[in-house]
């Protein structure tokens, strides 16, 4: 097995140290770093995958996760320095009144792990906050989580905000255990993803149309 695939495997193990101690074996080689990413990629989508189908569950997708972020530790300086920037950007965060944030912080790593720059705006986001970032950041994809049935609304208001500042560039993923693709054809929500595994699925989607 080649270093980038070992580097694969270990992330999809969740062993942080050994994905970290490949990333730095493979980048004093001074592999293509694109290739390193791509290894990092290629395990947090298999872990995706996995996640949808019920073949793992929450800890051992948080534990991949941690394994990624300690190798992109490692490898973002040096995409930094060669000015490899990611293609894509996404702001996220729990709507207003809503503190509910592990879902919400699961999505957000997978979609560091499929390559997107991820602004998290945290938990309990006012529409306002989503509109200052959405002009700062000008994403390509804003995601909206929310857990209580009382802070569903707050989607709508979000997406109300946005149109009205004439921020329409950006398409609005919404998630999180009581929403429904219902409900967000009703808000006018762009997608839906029912796991953080399919809302790698939405975005790389949304982002291709
Ligand atoms: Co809360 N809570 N909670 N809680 N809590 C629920 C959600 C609840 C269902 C429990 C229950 O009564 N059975 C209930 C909501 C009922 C309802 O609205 N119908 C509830 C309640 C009532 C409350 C309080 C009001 C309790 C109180 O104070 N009386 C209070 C509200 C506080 C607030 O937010 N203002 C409250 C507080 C809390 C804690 C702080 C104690 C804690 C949150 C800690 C934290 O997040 N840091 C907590 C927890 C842990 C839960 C449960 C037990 C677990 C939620 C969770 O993290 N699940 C939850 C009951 C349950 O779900 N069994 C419950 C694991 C997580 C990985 O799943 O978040 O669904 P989930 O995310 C999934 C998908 O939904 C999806 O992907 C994720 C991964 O697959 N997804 C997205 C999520 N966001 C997405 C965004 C996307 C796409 C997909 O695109 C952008």
């Amino acid at each position: 097995m080649s270093e980038l695939e070992q580097l694969t495997e270990a992330i999809r193990k969740g062993d942080r140290k050994q994905a970290g101690q490949l990333t730095e074996t493979l980048l004093d080689a001074e592999t293509d770093l694109e290739q390193v990413l791509g290894a990092m990629v290629t395990a947090m989508d298999d872990i995706g995958a996995k996640f949808q189908r019920n073949e793992i569950f929450v800890p051992e997708m948080l534990i991949a996760a941690r394994a990624m972020s300690e190798a992109m530790n490692l490898l973002e300086p040096r995409l930094i320095a060669a000015g490899i920037k990611p293609k894509y950007t996404a702001v996220i965060g729990t709507v207003q009144g809503d503190l509910h944030d592990i879902g919400k912080n699961l999505v957000a790593m997978m979609w560091k792990g499929a390559g997107f720059k991820v602004v998290d705006l945290g938990t309990n986001v006012t529409p306002a906050k989503f509109v200052e970032a959405a002009r700062e950041h000008t994403p390509h994809v804003i995601g909206l989580s929310a857990l209580l049935t009382t802070t569903m609304p707050a989607m709508k208001s979000i997406i109300t905000a946005l149109r009205e500042a004439g921020l329409n560039g950006s398409k609005v993923v919404i998630g999180g255990a009581p929403i429904t693709q219902s409900y967000a054809d009703e808000i006018g929500a762009d997608a839906y993803a029912s796991d953080a595994g399919s809302a790698v699925d939405v975005v790389r989607q949304l982002v291709a149309a």
